[in-house]
């Protein structure tokens, strides 16, 4: 079983039954030009996540492990979208790649350096969160997972939020430092301690390299 140094202490996993969770890499976030930069964000800080997880994806797929890929967005009608999420402006606008937040839209899909495989799945979710409304707890059930690296943007969003409900749920998280991303540095730092403090209160922190060298250390199943 692969142990990762990590903080508070370190996070053990099993191959069987762990998988790695790759949330809201969309070209909205994370390209100039997209929704994130048109509200004034700094997208490097976000884009940074792209290598490392490109390298952490690479290693992953050569074990076979499962990757799940969220998408935050919403139905063309926008019957899905909260009356007080659209009152804030920008969903369902056009936007430099298509409307803003819609399946099907440019810009509602994942950067092309971290396409999902054909044979990997992806979660397309209304919320900040991976587990409301969506389809996420039954494929988490049927892969028989227990533990969830998770990696994306934004940290303090739907990183956050999806940690928080995958934590009340009994699933043990370990999110990796240098692939999940914030506008703000200071909610990077701040987020990544909230998570691990308290003995652990919603998860692990460790860095993608770290958990590639034990991974490494490990037969493929
Ligand atoms: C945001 C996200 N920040 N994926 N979405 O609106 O974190």
């Amino acid at each position: 079983m692969p142990a990762v140094d990590a903080q508070p202490h370190p996070f053990s996993f099993a191959l069987e039954s762990v998988a790695l969770l790759v949330i809201d890499m969309q070209r909205d976030f994370l390209l100039p030009g997209g929704f994130g930069e048109s509200l004034g964000n700094d997208v490097a800080q976000l884009s940074r996540t792209i290598e490392p997880l490109s390298a952490l994806l690479a290693a992953w797929r050569s074990y076979g492990l499962p990757v799940i890929h969220t998408r935050e967005g919403h139905l063309p009608d926008l019957s899905d979208c909260p009356p007080s999420k659209l009152a804030r402006g920008g969903i369902g606008e056009k936007g430099a790649f298509g409307r803003i937040l819609v399946r099907g839209e440019y810009g509602h899909d994942i950067v092309d350096e971290l396409a999902p495989r054909d044979d990997e799945i992806v979660i397309d979710k209304p919320g900040k969160g991976a587990f409301y409304a969506t389809e996420l707890s039954d494929v988490l059930e049927k892969l028989n997972t227990k533990q969830l690296v998770v990696t994306g943007v934004t940290t303090e969003v739907c990183v956050h939020t999806t940690v928080r409900e995958a934590n009340d749920r009994g699933f043990d998280c370990l999110v990796l430092s240098d692939c999940v991303g914030s506008y703000f540095p200071e909610f990077q730092r701040v987020g990544l301690q909230m998570i691990a403090a308290q003995g652990g209160i919603f998860g692990w922190v460790a860095d993608s390299p770290t958990l590639i060298a034990a991974l490494s250390a490990e037969e493929p199943k």
